[in-house]
């Protein structure tokens, strides 16, 4: 049961660069990743690219045979994906059993928000017992202007209707979002999407011709109650992680365990606990039991940057502060590395010295 995510989002909402940002996340972690090409322009692919959609197409050759222009192209080429369904599920059957499988795809938005293809591409690959969550990407600069907030909204909600799968919306490249200006309200209030209608004074000043519009958008966006969004800087290894442990929950990863993984203590797989060999020493309500692995898993997430406000303090907030934090941490595991080191070569030295003075 391969488990992976569909990632999509406006051009330059930073997908590639967040396949690449998890592809060395999961190889530090050892866990099994394979990232899947699926943008026939993507011409500089920065992760190591398990499957690449220009062994089928490119968009070059799409424009060239077909005369058509860089869309229409891409939509072409995504189409031509679908009819020839079959070379993608060949090769990913090659991918090892237990990979993660991430999907890059190209920053034409209605592929996930109208098109058909990508839809039952994805449904194809569920049938064939893939587990995927959809990875909506949105640049988090659109939250400095209400306007493009509510297009945002709107861009997410279409994504999470179309695609049909367990989605978690990211509002990307938030460690950038002091640049673009002051926030009208606290991260918090982008990231849950609780009440808008304290948007409509910054709307009716923006753009009063479309304000009611825009606030009726906001009241279709709160009747649907689905829109929420997570952060993410792709260099911040703590929003990497929370990321991960967001869409592990949503896809289902959470509930089960790596397969080198042993029973959890306690289980009846194990020996007895006490040394008289007793089985089941502990009464059965004392015993740890194998099931807590689900409410655990299904409670709240914690953990650094889990809660919006210590994203806000993190990039917008206290950003000097935690970039000399950082940088400090940074410095001491450096000269702690540089320690082994030097005592590494200084015992080999010695040990090589010991071996010549035997001899
Ligand atoms: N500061 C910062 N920059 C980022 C982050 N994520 C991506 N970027 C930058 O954003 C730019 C676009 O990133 P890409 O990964 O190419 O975006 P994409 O969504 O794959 O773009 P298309 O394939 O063209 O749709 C690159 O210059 C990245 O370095 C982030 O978390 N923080
Ligand atoms: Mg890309």
């Amino acid at each position: 049961m391969p488990f992976g995510e569909v990632v999509c989002g406006a051009p330059g909402s930073g997908k590639s660069t967040y396949c690449y940002g998890k592809h060395q996340l999961f190889t530090a972690l050892g866990r099994p990743i394979a990232v899947v090409n699926l943008d026939p322009a993507n011409e500089h692919i920065p992760y190591p690219c398990a499957v690449d959609i220009a062994q089928l197409i490119t968009l070059d050759d799409a424009m060239a045979a077909h005369g058509l222009g860089p869309n229409g192209a891409m939509l072409f080429c995504i189409e031509y994906l679908e009819a020839n369904i079959d070379w993608l599920e060949g090769e990913l059957a090659r991918l090892p059993p237990d990979a993660y499988v991430l999907f890059d795809l190209p920053g034409q938005v209605e592929l996930s928000t109208n098109h058909e293809s990508v839809r039952r591409v994805v449904r194809r690959l569920a049938r064939a017992g893939f587990r995927l969550a959809a990875v909506h990407l949105c640049d988090a600069h659109y939250v400095t202007d209400a306007a493009k907030y509510v297009s945002v909204l709107m861009l997410s909600l279409r994504a999470m209707l179309h695609l049909e799968l367990p989605h978690v919306n990211v509002l990307s490249k938030v460690d950038l979002i002091r640049q673009y200006g002051d926030l009208d309200f606290n991260l918090d209030f982008y990231t849950e999407v609780q009440d808008l209608s304290y948007l409509e004074t910054a709307l009716a000043s923006a753009s009063p011709r479309y304000a009611a519009l825009n606030m009726a958008i906001c009241g279709l966006i709160e009747d649907f109650g689905l829109v929420g969004f997570e952060t993410l800087a792709v260099e911040d290894k703590e929003s990497m992680l929370h990321l991960m442990r967001v869409i592990d929950k949503a896809t289902g990863c959470v509930f089960v365990p790596p397969p080198t993984a042993p029973a959890p203590p306690g289980t009846t797989a194990d020996p007895p606990a006490d040394p008289a060999g007793n089985a089941h020493a502990l009464p059965p309500a004392l015993r740890p039991n194998a099931h807590a692995l689900f409410s655990s898993a299904a409670g709240p997430i914690r953990g650094p940057r889990a809660d919006p406000r210590d994203v806000q303090e993190r990039w917008v907030d206290a950003r000097e502060e935690w970039d000399a934090w950082e940088r400090a941490q940074w410095a001491r595991e450096g000269e702690a590395v540089r320690a082994a080191a030097a005592a590494a070569t200084k015992e080999g030295a010695e040990g090589a010295a010991r071996i010549r003075e035997r001899k």
